[in-house]
Parts: structure tokens; C-alpha cells; sequence
């Protein structure tokens, strides 16, 4: 077995190293894996068309696997590398647990071989608005951002293309999820950026307690010389991070954020000098003024310029699947906002809007409370529902608007084209993950879009 008390120490050439799960994650660990001469095996309990072809491909990179069980083969390697997706419940790991073979996630994994600054950003909404506003900020010419984790690129597959061509002057900006901190240890980042605390996960997680738990790991390792950026706006956050070992630094939408502050009309640094003025900032909505103060704080202690740091606020318009506006057909806005896999990420898209709006939910329920939408957000038309949680969110919804349930998110688009009015606007909010119908939220927001598009060739 690998040894893994001491990061300094550990060695993985030769050994024998289990990976689950052939994802994106899985298949970035072996490769790393592979590449600094340790012996790989990957092995996932499904047996799809996708997990063959991956298997084939590593295969040929000289890393051996299985798909449709995890064998005993397992049990017996030098240390086992986990995909955010696996829970730890899960009777893979609690074998693994029970032969004493060390267990690590992927980001954990990753960590041990880069010594590059990590600025990591958590929380249950604004994850990935946030590092790619930080990515940005720190694109600059004397600092080079690669942008890794939970958003669809691993940390692991970063780091392996670092080991190849190492660039001077790097940093790492990570989205971490809470799934991807079960299995930490080292993992030490140089900024963590929290940015709020909502029910999420639920159906994952013991309790909102463990979820808690899980993203505080994010600064267990942190110490003299390391920042904790926090939202003081969050109850949860400012209780925890007040008596932090690491310097923390809280921002606010209100004028007393550590390194920014805010007031009616601007940002303004400690200098109290202009950073920028509210109307100059092309992301609209205050929650993503939130994210802004968190990327900005963040990339300020990376010692990025503030005159870049107000550029970037000018001009970054927003993410893919993020309250993206699809476009205007006959008087009638189509925004796709199939990120938002948890009910608060729904409220926070209802809350930038004040259109008449059709709210299209709709996966599999995540332990979310659906009841309150129609009664806090008084501009909900109606509510479809699709997939899996549809029987649960008619339940939730009873009659407080009108409801209509469908199979699947065509059906949704189309019959909220039909229902929709001029002025209002149709939103792909759906408080669920994608995976009953989609591979991910991605292709869940690209279907949504087809789909829209299809609907103005058929006019
Ligand atoms: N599997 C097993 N054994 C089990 C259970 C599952 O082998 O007992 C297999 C599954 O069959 C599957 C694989 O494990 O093939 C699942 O791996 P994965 O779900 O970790 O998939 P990856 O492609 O590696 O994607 C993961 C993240 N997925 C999750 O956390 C669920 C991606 O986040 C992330 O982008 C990617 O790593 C790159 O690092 C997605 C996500 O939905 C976007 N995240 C959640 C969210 O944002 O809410 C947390």
C-alpha cells in the first residue's frame, strides 16, 4: 500500500493504483496515474457504448480495465482513486474501506503532483460564474489561469498537461463541488473562495450538516499565508469563518467588504478609489455582483491589477447554461438556465426576472422543496415539469399556478410555446439534475436550445 500520511513523501511509480468510475474524472486520474509510472487499472460498474469506448482508448495508453462490476482486483491495489460521482456509501467503498487500502478522490490525487497556486471557489450556487470571472481576471500577461474541476475539465488532466509543458507564473482555478472534497486529505489551496450555503445534494449527503462538512474541507488544510474569501452576507459562512487560522477575507454587497466595498453607485477598493461603476458591470443581477466581489477579492490577492479587474467586469457577459438568453420569437424570451440543478438556484434565476415567465423543472429531485416557488415569485405563469421528479413537482405545486406535466423537455419547449404570451418569458430553470434523460446539464442546456431553434423552423 501507498503510504499517503506524508505529501512530501509519497511515491505512486510502480505501484498499483485502482481508479473508479470511467468518466472524465476517472480517465484524467489514470492518465496522470500512467504518466508518473504507476501500474493502472480503471474499472466502472456500468457497461455502456461510452465506457467501452473509453476503455478502448485507455487500452491503448497501456491502462487496463473493466466495465460492468469492480472485481476483487480492487481490494487489492497499493491505493484506490474515486469520481466525484461515487458515493461513499457506496459498496465499492465501504469494501475498500473495510480492507484498509487507502481511498482518494480525483482532486486529492491530482494535488500531490503540482505545486502551483490553487485558488478554489465553493458553494451551492455561482461556482462556475465565479471561476470563470476569476479565470479571466487572472489571464493576464505576467500570469497564466488554467480553469479545472467540477466544470467539465479535471483538475487531473490540468495537471497532467502541466507535467509536459510546465508554464511559469500559473495558477489553478478550480470549481470544487462537495462531492469532490469526500475523499481529502492534502488537498491545500492557496485562495478558497466560498460563496454561499443553501440546501443542495441532499439526496447525497446524510444530512445539510455533512454538505456543510464536506465544503469546509475546502480550508482545513489552509494556514499562515493562505486566504479564505467568504461571503459575510451568508449567515452560515460568517458564524464558521470568524475564527478562521487562515486570513479571511469577507466581501458584501453592502460597503464593508474587506478589499471592496460596495455603496449605490460603485465599487471601491480600500483606497476608497473607484473600481467600477455599477452600470459599467456587464453581468447583470445581484447575485452575480456577489460572485464579481468573490472573484475580484480572489484575484486582488493574487496580486492581479485592479485596472484588469474592472476590465474583466465590463465585459464578461456570462456562462453557457447560466441564465443564457437562447432568443425572442414572436414577443416570447427563451433563457436557458439548465445549471441550475438545485430549487435555490432557481430562485435566484426567478429573482432576475420580472417578465410574465413559464418555469420548465424537471430531472431527478435532489431533496429540493418546490412548494414556495409559486407563492415567492408572483410573475410564475405556470409550471411544466418533465422527467423523472415531474409527479413530485406536481405534488409540490398543487394548484397555486397552472401546471402541466410532459415526458420529456421537447414536449416542455413545445407546449411552452404554445401557452406563452407576448412580453413574457419562458425559463429552463429545473432545480434537478439532468441525469434521467441527459448525460449532463450540458447536454440537457444544448437540447433545450435545439429545441428552441426548432421551434422557429417550424414557423
Ligand atoms: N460508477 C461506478 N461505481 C459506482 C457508481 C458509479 O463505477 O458505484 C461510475 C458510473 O457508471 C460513471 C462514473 O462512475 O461512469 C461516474 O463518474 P462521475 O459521475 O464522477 O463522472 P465524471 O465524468 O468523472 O464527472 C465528474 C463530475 N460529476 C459529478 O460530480 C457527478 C463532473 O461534475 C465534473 O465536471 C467532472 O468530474 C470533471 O471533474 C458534474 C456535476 O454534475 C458537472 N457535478 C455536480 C454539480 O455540479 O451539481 C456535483
Amino acid at each position: 500500500m501507498i503510504d499517503i500520511s506524508d505529501r512530501s513523501a509519497i511515491d505512486i511509480s510502480g505501484k498499483s493504483i485502482a481508479v473508479l468510475g470511467i468518466g472524465r474524472s476517472g480517465t484524467a486520474a489514470a492518465k496522470l496515474g500512467k504518466e508518473l509510472g504507476a501500474e493502472m487499472f480503471i474499472s466502472d460498474i456500468n457497461d455502456s457504448d461510452k465506457i467501452q469506448h473509453s476503455l478502448s482508448e485507455l487500452k491503448e495508453y497501456g491502462i487496463e480495465g473493466e466495465a460492468g462490476n469492480h472485481s476483487d482486483r480492487i481490494q487489492e491495489s497499493d491505493l484506490i482513486v474515486v469520481s466525484p460521482g461515487i458515493p461513499k456509501t457506496s459498496e465499492v467503498i465501504r469494501e475498500a474501506e473495510q480492507s484498509g487500502v487507502p481511498i482518494v478522490g480525483e482532486i486529492e490525487f491530482a494535488s500531490w503532483f503540482t505545486d502551483v497556486a490553487i485558488a478554489a471557489v465553493t458553494g451551492s450556487n455561482g461556482k462556475t460564474t465565479t471561476v470563470h470571472l476569476l479565470h479571466e481576471m487572472c489571464s493576464t500577461d505576467s500570469m497564466t489561469s488554467t480553469l479545472a474541476g467540477n466544470i467539465g475539465f479535471p483538475f487531473a488532466e490540468a495537471v497532467k498537461n502541466d507535467l509536459n509543458a510546465p508554464t511559469e507564473n500559473r495558477v489553478y482555478v478550480l470549481e470544487i463541488s462537495s462531492f469532490q472534497m469526500e475523499f481529502t486529505n492534502h488537498f491545500h489551496p492557496h485562495v478558497s473562495i466560498f460563496l454561499n450555503i443553501s440546501p443542495d445534494h441532499l439526496d447525497r449527503h446524510a444530512d445539510m450538516d455533512e454538505y456543510i462538512s464536506m465544503k469546509m474541507k475546502l480550508a482545513s488544510n489552509q494556514g499562515s499565508g493562505d486566504f479564505i474569501v467568504y461571503n459575510m452576507d451568508d449567515a452560515i459562512l460568517s458564524d464558521i469563518f470568524s475564527t478562521a487560522t487562515a486570513a479571511a477575507i469577507p466581501f458584501t454587497l453592502g460597503p464593508d467588504g474587506k478589499i471592496f466595498g460596495v455603496n449605490e453607485t460603485k465599487i471601491f477598493d480600500e483606497e476608497h478609489a473607484t473600481l467600477i461603476d455599477l452600470d459599467q458591470i456587464a453581468l447583470p443581477g445581484r447575485h452575480n455582483l456577489a460572485n464579481q466581489l468573490a472573484a475580484a477579492s480572489a484575484a486582488h490577492l493574487l496580486g492581479v491589477d485592479h485596472n484588469h479587474i474592472s476590465r474583466v467586469m465590463e465585459t464578461f457577459a456570462g456562462v453557457e447554461h447560466r441564465l443564457e438568453k437562447v432568443m425572442d420569437i414572436n414577443g416570447v424570451t427563451f433563457i436557458n438556465d439548465s445549471k441550475a440543478t438545485n430549487v435555490d438556484a432557481v430562485n435566484v434565476a426567478l429573482e432576475s426576472l420580472s417578465t410574465p415567465t413559464i418555469l420548465i423543472l424537471g430531472g431527478i429531485d435532489k431533496g429540493g422543496d418546490f412548494t414556495t416557488l409559486p407563492h415567492t415569485h408572483n410573475h410564475i405563469q405556470e409550471v411544466i415539469a418533465f422527467g423523472q421528479a415531474r409527479n413530485q413537482i406536481q405534488t409540490a405545486i398543487e394548484d397555486a399556478v397552472r401546471f402541466t406535466s410532459v415526458d420529456n423537455l421537447m414536449d416542455a419547449v413545445s407546449v411552452s410555446s404554445e401557452h406563452a404570451e407576448n412580453g413574457w418569458t419562458v425559463l429552463l430553470s429545473p432545480g434537478c439534475s439532468s441525469f434521467d434523460q441527459f448525460n449532463n446539464f450540458e447536454e440537457r442546456g444544448r437540447t433545450f436550445k435545439k429545441a428552441v431553434a426548432a421551434l422557429v423552423d417550424s414557423e
